[in-house]
């Protein structure tokens, strides 16, 4: 069984539609204690960080709220660095992803182990604050943890940048052109919808968790943006998309990750609570983290079964 620490993080400046910072909260109401408890883990709750002195920025007069940005990537690094068993990110938008991503590729060094990250999103995130167009930094965290230029007044990453081999992205349905450009010039793997539609989540999930097993002892982190999720059963989200992942595949994707058994970190993100519908996104956000978790229908045969990655 697994020691979780939920990490309570509302944070709301990475874009500009208010709500997203009740989504801590929303997952307590979901349930999130009682489900994880439920199933045999050690839960604690360490309620909701808060970031210091938001600094003066540099850089481009369109940026939404960069010194916010900053302050809680600051705040979060510290906040996951030293937690020992599972730290589970309660979102608040995806720029919390630029603290929980940094903060775990340094703790995963710390323990002389490389990082891996899963982005579920219909997003890459892949633009800087020099690029970005929107200015909203919720679209940036993945150059940040790769170490990308364009981040001057930001803090320094506190570990090693995540490597483009280390990263896998699945449910890709809205990328910019120069995001695309720049992401297809590197070692990711990139599995857009249209790709998800010819082989289905299971094969190329199965390629990178072989992948990461292979690498021995390592770290596992996985960042689930709610629009990841198809707008039909997941409409408590700023950015839909449609065409995004159903309900059986999401839980596939968990489930197989929970028999993997090396997720070591997770992020839940962009659910704005102002936009759900009787909390049916929130619960489902709760139920896939249960299926992450080791919810089962029935116990597979063997551990790790099929997948070959057990250990
Ligand atoms: N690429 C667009 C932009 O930069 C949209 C980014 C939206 N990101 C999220 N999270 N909603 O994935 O503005
Ligand atoms: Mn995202
Ligand atoms: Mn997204
Ligand atoms: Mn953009």
């Amino acid at each position: 069984m697994t020691e979780i620490t939920l990490i309570g993080v509302p944070l709301d400046s990475g874009q500009t539609r208010p709500g997203c910072l009740m989504g801590p909260d929303a997952y307590r109401v979901a349930g999130i204690v009682p489900t994880l408890t439920g199933l045999g883990h050690t839960v604690r709750d360490i309620g909701n960080v808060s970031h210091g002195p938001v600094p003066e920025m540099p850089g481009p007069a369109h940026l939404v709220r960069p010194g916010e940005v900053a302050a809680w990537t600051e705040a979060l690094i510290d906040a996951g660095r030293s937690v020992e068993g599972m730290p589970v990110f309660m979102g608040g938008d995806h720029a919390l992803a630029l603290g929980s991503v940094a903060g775990m590729a340094a703790r995963a060094a710390d323990r002389d182990r490389p990082l891996f990250v899963l982005w579920l999103d219909a997003h890459s995130d892949f633009h800087t604050p020099l690029t970005t167009e929107s200015g909203n930094l919720h679209g940036t965290p993945v150059a940040y943890y790769t170490g990308q230029d364009g981040f001057e007044g930001f803090p320094p990453l506190p570990g090693p940048p995540v490597p483009f081999d280390n990263l896998c992205m699945m449910g890709l349905r809205s990328v910019d052109p120069g995001e695309r450009d720049r992401l297809a010039a590197t070692d990711a793997q990139l599995h857009d919808m249209r790709a998800i539609d010819e082989t289905g989540f299971a094969a190329p999930l199965r390629d990178f968790l072989a992948k990461v097993a292979a690498a021995g002892e390592a770290d596992l982190h996985v960042s689930l943006d709610v629009d990841f999720l198809d707008p039909s059963i997941a409409p408590a989200v700023g950015t839909t998309v449609p065409g995004g992942a159903t309900f059986r595949e999401a839980h596939l994707v968990m489930e197989m990750l929970s028999e993997s058994e090396l997720v070591t970190s997770l992020d839940l993100v962009e659910l704005n609570p102002a936009m759900d519908e009787r909390s049916r996104t929130a619960r489902l956000m709760v139920e896939l983290t249960a299926s992450l978790m080791g919810k089962r229908i029935f116990d597979r045969p063997t551990r790790g079964f099929g997948y070959g990655v057990g250990r």
